[in-house]
């Protein structure tokens, strides 16, 4: 059984990890959002890149989900210190990270083979590849300040301003990597971790050709929202704004043209869902992945659903 999951930062990474503990090698990859990338201090930062490297290594942040747990912040002090921007916050061994990230791109590097080098000296055995080698950069329309990068949106204004729509800067001269791609076209099924679609999950499938392999293939989804409210993130607060309902349903209608299987919590099952899911199969399962075992436990019951749909 080879499965691939398309992630982005936090919500992805929990249930990638879950994957990660059932699957070998050879069975199981991770496709990145890399939109959230961008360059601080001339350092290359890939803040979903990093979540799911790190959490798949049991390295993370037990707190935020993201960065590394056991930091010190010796450098950031000292930036402070001497009046440098504070807002996005960096810990020592991340930005060694980030330093050796930078210097391999900087030798020439694609970010995919800086990638998987980063991660074999991780430890991590599964491949955890960028949708794609160019630059493409997420920015967030909002009513305040007008267009503003991602980290601004997200870290620096703490996703406060109103939302009115997404660009994705330099989707259409990026191309998914072969790795990716062959990682896609290889897989018995695709799965759409329970990630922000708008932010996380978008990018990757606004790359060419890439909707068109998923139509190929067995999609499950999990859903992102938990009796009305995302699990972590501005991911209801971005609904709101843009007009969906906070609901599964919302998530459902936005993957609805490749998506066979979509799984949501027992609190927002009910049969108006069941009976207007126009022929993709709802799950009703604990989605809420706190820790290691909710992740394995709901990562074994895709494996299952597979296994039979398989039969
Ligand atoms: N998220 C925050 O909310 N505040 C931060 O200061 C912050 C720093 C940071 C550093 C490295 C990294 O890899 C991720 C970091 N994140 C931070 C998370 C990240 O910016 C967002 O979670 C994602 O971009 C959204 O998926």
């Amino acid at each position: 059984m080879k499965i691939t999951a398309l992630a982005g930062g936090v919500g992805g990474a929990k249930l990638a990890h879950g994957f990660s503990k059932l699957l070998d090698s050879n069975e199981f990859n991770v496709i990145v959002n890399t939109g959230d990338d961008f360059e601080h201090f001339g350092l290359y930062i890939s803040p979903d890149m990093d979540t799911v490297c790190y959490t798949l290594a049991e390295l993370s942040n037990s707190k935020t989900g993201w960065g590394r747990e056991n930091e010190s912040f010796n450098v950031l002090e000292t930036i402070k210190e001497l009046g440098g921007p504070e807002w996005f916050i960096l810990g020592d061994k991340d930005i060694a990270y980030h330093l050796e990230r930078t210097r391999k791109i900087k030798m020439g590097y694609s970010l995919t083979r800086t990638s998987l080098e980063l991660e074999r000296a991780l430890g991590l055995k599964h491949k955890i590849f960028p949708m794609c080698d160019e630059k493409v950069s997420t920015f967030v329309d909002t009513v305040e300040l007008g267009e503003i990068p991602f980290q601004e949106y997200f870290v620096k204004h703490k996703c406060q301003p109103i939302v009115s729509g997404f660009r994705f800067n330099g989707i259409g001269s990026a191309r998914i990597t072969e790795e990716a791609k062959n990682s896609l076209e290889q897989a018995d099924i695709v799965v759409i971790c329970p990630s922000n679609p708008f932010v996380s999950i978008s990018p990757i499938i606004s790359l060419e050709g890439v909707r068109e392999i998923l139509k190929q293939k067995y999609v499950i989804a999990v859903s992102p929202i938990i009796g009305g409210a995302a699990v972590k993130g501005p991911l209801a607060k971005m609904l709101n704004e843009l007009g969906w309902d906070i609901h599964p349903r919302s998530i459902l209608r936005m993957y609805q043209d490749f998506l066979n299987c979509f799984y949501i919590a027992p609190e927002d099952f009910d049969e108006d869902i069941k009976n207007n899911a126009s022929g993709i199969i709802v799950k009703e399962e604990n989605i809420f992945l706190p820790n290691i075992n909710s992740r394995k436990k709901l990562a074994f019951n895709i494996i299952n659903h597979m296994k039979e749909i398989q039969h």
